[in-house]
């Protein structure tokens, strides 16, 4: 079936008229997009990619790089890409794709439901030839998103086969802030976290975190609410999380910004990446038959 066709097939089957309409997104690929009252939001069946989530009259949470690549096989810079089942490169494949495959993956629809104001998407993609090519095993994968006044995220992860497997995963959700010198991150004070800028070193987090250079961390053993207070847009975005021990804190600051040719130049001022996640010694175990859900939740709060 040609694109626009299976784009208006997938709106007749599951958009909900006027709330949640499938579209042609950018690069001609499938989105839905939400309208409630609610919240306002988008989520692309490539990656099961967030890309947009507006809750209420506020402004736009999510950070989306205007030099985003939209297309088969490239990730989308920004939003909420899913790194599964391997969290940056692939230790002994150095010619894996980085984050693993599921954010550049075409992944199915399931459902679209509404339950009072929130709207609900239900997405999934399962091991294939392909996939075993990379990782021999069998796993089905569901990304399930709810927009509403607080954006709730749930990663849910079946082994459908017959012997355990370990995996990485990660919500790398890119926040928009005004300026990120005029932002502050709360809730990871005492956390011991790995220094991906200076050798992996371990060191203790001291209050809050300001970003003031190229930061790339991982916050071991953690289960804390982070509070993103942004002065400029007066507000604080929190993320709650469960099922998650670590928390991956990233802003590429100048030098990273201008080597990464779907990001702009001054875009590090605008974002920060806040990533619920499970990766490095944290990565899950998971036995045949059983299933891992973790979840991240996104609320705005007024500073
Ligand atoms: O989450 C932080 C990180 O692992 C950084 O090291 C940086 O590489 C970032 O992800 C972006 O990765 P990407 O593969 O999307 O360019």
């Amino acid at each position: 079936m040609e694109p626009k066709a299976a784009i208006a097939d997938l709106d007749r089957r599951y958009g909900i008229r006027d709330i949640a309409e499938i579209v042609a997104g950018n690069g001609g690929l499938a989105k839905v997009q939400i309208t409630s009252a609610a919240a306002r939001g988008e989520m692309y069946l490539h990656g099961a990619h967030v890309t947009s989530w507006q809750p209420g009259d506020a402004e736009e949470v999510l950070f989306a790089s205007a030099k985003s690549r939209w297309e088969d096989g490239r990730a989308i810079r920004g939003g909420v890409p899913i790194c599964f089942p391997w969290f940056a490169n692939k230790a002994g494949d150095p010619a894996a794709p980085a984050h693993g495959f599921a954010r550049t993956t075409a992944w199915q629809l399931e459902s679209i439901s509404q339950a009072g104001d929130a709207v609900t998407i239900n997405m999934f993609t399962e091991s294939n030839n392909d996939t075993k090519k990379r990782w021999p095993v069998d796993f089905h994968l569901v990304h399930r998103a709810t927009f509403g006044s607080e954006l709730k995220l749930e990663l849910v992860v079946r082994n459908m086969g017959t012997t355990s497997f370990h995996f990485e995963e990660a919500l790398h959700s890119y926040f928009r802030v005004g300026q990120i010198e005029k932002a502050q991150l709360h809730g990871l004070d005492g956390v011991q976290y790995v220094d991906k800028t200076d050798s992996n070193r371990k060191k203790l987090q001291h209050g809050p975190i300001a970003i003031v250079s190229e930061t790339d961390r991982v916050y071991l053993n953690t289960k804390g609410v982070i509070e993103l207070e942004d002065h400029q847009l007066r507000r604080r975005i929190r993320v709650g999380k469960e099922n998650s021990l670590t928390t991956v804190v990233w802003n590429p600051w100048i030098e990273k910004a201008k080597a990464m040719a779907d990001f702009g130049a001054d875009e590090w001022m605008r974002m920060v990446c806040i990533e619920t996640s499970n990766v490095s010694d944290f990565a899950v175990e998971l036995a045949p038959g059983q299933q891992h859900k973790m979840q991240s939740t996104v609320r705005l709060a007024d500073s």
